[in-house]
């Protein structure tokens, strides 16, 4: 039975406790990223009132610059990162370069492993219509030996994450992530300031009746991405179909529902994003390593997501995410008529 009083916090001390060698320096940084989601959290609930307030780019009404929410994130996010003694580098859909960290205790070896990546706002689209949106992020061990981190360090494999997570911020506000050890949600209760367990263990149905995808660009996609869809929408009760469709357009809500009911969300390449939309390292290696935890799959539409070797920071690539099957089946359309 899920302890309703289970802080996040609580529950990242306990797992770490599980393994012998750990210096509590991940705990600390998953703690940090948290608090900055908390201050985030704030300022998403007070954006409807920026009209009020002010415009912005404009003067509120205390003579404050009013950020752009998604600048906003990324400030704080980033200063959070920096600051926190544990990363040596961070990387963020919203910088065009790494930001390398001096480390702040030289005396101290063990300090400054990690490297961050993060999408602070993911949704922009939907920012300013008060619709669910989100903050990505993802965790990997630097691969340099000290000082501040470098590029090399920065552009891993998705296999070698070794946390990640993403916090939506909707109706409530939930922080769902991974340290490789199953993919655990937390409700942040606004009154207590904390966020609490809610989900543990959570595991996607291994075949769905949804689909979310920009069916706008249907006309842009392959023959064997058509195909899937047109599948997907006839009548068969011996398969389960037609599928059923939900895209709200913030990567991370359409995440999140799929994994709590099932689904398969799609951004494949079409003939505008020859190489897809979204981004390897900000938005497909995390959700991919938590979809794989919770017992569904990621691919490229052929390859593993998790298996890509990235070339740049900003890379982008198609995705196919969510309940198992639905996903396999995605790669069987794409093998046979493309
Ligand atoms: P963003 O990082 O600029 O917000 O873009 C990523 C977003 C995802 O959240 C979402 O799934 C996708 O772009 C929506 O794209 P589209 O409007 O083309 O359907
Ligand atoms: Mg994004």
């Amino acid at each position: 039975m899920v302890n309703k009083f289970k802080t996040l916090y609580r529950h990242i001390i306990e797992e770490e406790r599980k393994i012998p060698e750990a210096t509590g320096q991940l705990s600390d940084l998953l703690s940090d990223i948290a608090l900055a989601c908390k201050v985030i959290s704030l300022e998403v609930n007070r954006a409807g009132l920026i009209d009020i307030l002010g415009f912005t780019g404009q003067t509120n009404i205390q003579g404050e610059e009013v950020k752009k929410l998604d600048k906003y994130a990324n400030e704080i996010l980033t200063h959070v990162m920096k600051t926190s003694g544990h990363t040596c580098a961070v990387c963020s859909e919203e910088e065009e370069f790494f930001i390398p960290v001096e480390p702040l205790y030289e005396a101290k070896v063990l300090e400054n492993k990690y490297i961050c990546h993060f999408d602070p706002l993911d949704g922009s689209s939907n920012i300013d219509a008060n619709i669910a949106i989100g903050t990505i992020f993802s965790i990997y061990k630097r691969k340099s030996l000290k000082g501040p981190g470098t590029l090399e360090d920065c552009i891993q494999p998705g296999i070698n994450q070794v946390a990640a997570g993403y916090v939506v911020y909707g109706s409530s506000t939930v922080l769902v992530y991974t340290a490789g050890k199953g993919v655990h949600g937390f409700t942040l209760d606004p009154s207590a300031g904390e966020f609490l367990l809610s989900y543990e263990n959570m595991q996607i149905p291994r075949k769905s009746k949804t689909y979310s995808v920009n069916e706008g660009n249907y006309n842009k996609w392959s023959k064997g991405m058509q195909k899937f869809i047109d599948y997907l929408k006839e009548k068969d009760d011996t398969t389960g179909r037609p599928y059923t469709s939900r895209y709200v357009g913030s990567l991370v809500a359409d995440f999140h529902r799929n994994l709590l009911y099932g689904g398969i969300f799609m951004y494949p390449a079409d003939a505008k994003n020859p190489k897809g939309k979204l981004r390897l390292l900000y938005e497909a290696n995390p959700l991919s390593f938590i979809i794989e935890q919770a017992g569904g799959k990621a691919s490229d539409g052929k390859n593993r997501i998790l298996d890509i070797v990235p070339d740049t920071l900003h890379q982008r690539t198609p995705l196919f995410i969510g309940s198992y099957d639905d996903v396999s089946l995605a790669e069987k359309f794409l093998s046979e008529y493309d």
